[in-house]
């Protein structure tokens, strides 16, 4: 698939219509679910046999309530799914970043993983992000991009993303950070039509190219279902502007020093575990993607 690197260009953002076998990306939602599936047996939420989608929604609504220190850990693992970081390596993406100019792709930040409900959020950031651009927050190449991909098909009740065409001209939009991202301030926002907003209606399989200067926003779900997204940041090392930045990098990762769970394991428990030669450990069962 070759992308339209002019109207890119113009416009700030490529959509590709079956960028993807749907398929491929089905992998990645089935695995993230089993990620919170394994969690929901833990509480009886759902049983071992195959849960439909309704029924593992609900679940994920009981479960964030039920535990949520639980259920943000699930989150965090999704965020590390073998399968997420494949893809956002694939070569069709980097040849696609190299077909919009550019000249050495790297990746900016891990890949995310969204899974937006209203009744899966303790505050409107973590399920709607208000009018932004990336890059404030990346502070990357200028040619930096995004890859936003749907992992269910996603319409304007599920929240479909909105982008403003061409807004990436404007270069960066004066903002304010806050909860890791620039909220475009009342200011600028005087200056902007956001009548001009387009919905961008998506399926699984297709994929989003857009400049990290693009102004866009979450759509509202107003639907019962999750809308599961999987998104990658890409910087361009070969960008002038990087090089004579000196490639700044503004991500920090690091691991908490304290105990996360206090007194485990204790020493039987892993003298055990390794003298059973895994017999009692049974295989994580896999979700089948809604
Ligand atoms: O998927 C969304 O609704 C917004 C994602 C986004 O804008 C971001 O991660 O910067």
């Amino acid at each position: 698939m070759t992308l339209d690197a002019a109207l890119y260009r113009e416009q700030g953002y490529v959509l590709c219509r079956r960028f993807f076998d749907p398929d491929e990306v089905a992998a990645i939602h089935a695995e993230a679910k089993a990620v919170f599936a394994a969690q929901m047996r833990r509480h009886g939420l759902i049983g071992q046999g195959e849960v439909d989608e309704a029924a593992f929604t609900e679940a994920m609504f009981r479960l964030f309530e039920i535990d949520l220190p639980a259920f943000s850990n699930c989150g965090k693992q999704a965020q590390h799914l073998i399968s997420l970081h494949r893809l956002s390596l694939d070569e069709r993406i980097v040849e696609g970043l190299r077909t919009l100019g550019l000249g050495f792709p790297n990746i900016s930040t891990r890949p995310v993983l969204y899974f937006n409900h209203p009744r899966l959020a303790k505050k409107e950031v973590y399920w709607r992000l208000a009018l932004h651009q990336d890059w404030r927050s990346m502070q990357g190449s200028l040619d930096s991009t995004v890859v936003w991909l749907p992992l269910v098909d996603i319409d304007r009740r599920l929240g479909a993303l909105e982008v403003l065409p061409g807004s990436h001209k404007r270069g960066l939009v004066e903002a304010d950070m806050e909860d890791g991202y620039g909220h475009i301030s009342e200011a600028a926002r005087a200056g902007i039509d956001e009548g001009q907003l387009i919905s961008v209606e998506v399926e699984r399989g297709d994929a989003l190219f857009f400049s990290t200067f693009l102004l866009h926003q979450s759509g509202t779900n107003v639907s019962d279902a999750i809308r599961w997204s999987c998104h990658f940041r890409y910087n361009d090392l070969a960008e002038a502007s990087f090089v004579e930045r000196g490639f700044p990098h503004p991500y920090v990762y690091h691991p908490v020093e304290e105990a996360l769970t206090p007194g485990f394991p204790p020493p039987d428990m892993v003298r055990d575990y390794f003298e059973s030669a895994g017999e009692d450990r049974p295989p994580i069962k896999s979700v089948a993607a809604g």
